[in-house]
């Protein structure tokens, strides 16, 4: 078990990919803290999302609770990182994995999209490794934080401009935030992800020309699933990457390498 007794926190944690990774992260032997915000409905049949990753979580004999909050809001994580504390002692992993992205033309944008959508992608990333670097740093045993970047950080969308740039800073947060808690044993990476089927992009990829665009522009031939990044966030989580800090890894089929 890659993560035996560990405490992963895993914000955004109650769908997509932030879903995959609190499961990832318990079948690997962790407990987990899952941060959420607004997922009450009851999309997942009768229980809500939240209801129905802290029972799956449960079901594989790990214990999970679910903390809601805005990671836009600083206090969020610093309460995110209380409730976890009180549950379970520690914290040993941070999943900083939380964002959004509405899909919308430059031109036109109107602020507060461009607003919200840096006040959860980037400054919830930072307040929330803020509050975990804390917490790690008093317990002085280490931790790992690895933040869900894209292969966005690394090129554009015409429809993600507001977008795009956060997730090049939370890639670049992490390489700084490797030099700054390096000293303590904190490793910071990244992970890359390409287009992988999520609610996030669901509208987006419901035009079947688009979807099709993307899938025959990866050379594995499909979309990623949550779980092909979960697995990865595992690994970097994991002591098998414990000389691994500021990195950061691509999980998207070959994508971003597939130009002709
Ligand atoms: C990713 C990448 C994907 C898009 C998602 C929403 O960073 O741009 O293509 O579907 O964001």
């Amino acid at each position: 078990m890659l993560l035996e007794n560990k405490v992963v926190v895993v914000t955004g944690g109650s769908r997509g990919i932030g879903r995959a990774i609190a499961l990832a992260s318990a079948r690997e032997g962790a407990d987990v803290a899952i941060n959420y915000w607004g997922d009450n409905d009851r999309s997942y049949g009768k229980a809500s999302a939240v209801e129905s990753i802290v029972g799956e979580i449960e079901a594989l004999g790990r214990r999970a609770i679910a903390v809601e909050g805005n990671v836009a809001e600083r206090d969020t994580g610093i309460e995110l990182i209380r409730r976890t504390v009180d549950a379970f002692g520690h914290v040993d992993v941070l999943s900083s994995n939380a964002g959004i992205c509405p899909f919308h033309a430059f031109l036109d944008m109107p602020a507060s999209v461009y607003e919200t959508t840096v006040a959860v992608n980037l400054n919830g990333a930072f307040y929330v490794t803020q509050a975990a670097a804390n917490q790690m740093k008093a317990q002085g045993t280490g931790g790992a934080i690895v933040a869900t970047s894209s292969i966005s950080a690394l090129v554009g969308g015409g429809m993600q401009t507001h977008y795009t740039p956060t997730k090049a800073g939370v890639h670049s947060l992490m390489q700084s935030c490797a030099i700054a808690l390096g000293p303590y044993g904190i490793r910071c990476n990244s992970v890359m992800p390409g287009t992988i089927a999520t609610d996030l992009n669901a509208d987006d990829l419901s035009d079947a020309d688009k979807r099709a665009y993307m899938e025959k522009r990866i050379p594995l031939g499909r979309l990623g699933a949550p779980d092909d990044v979960a697995q990865c966030v595992v690994f970097l989580a994991s002591d098998r990457a414990r000389y691994v800090t500021g990195a950061s890894l691509l999980v998207d089929g070959g994508l971003f390498v597939n130009l002709q």
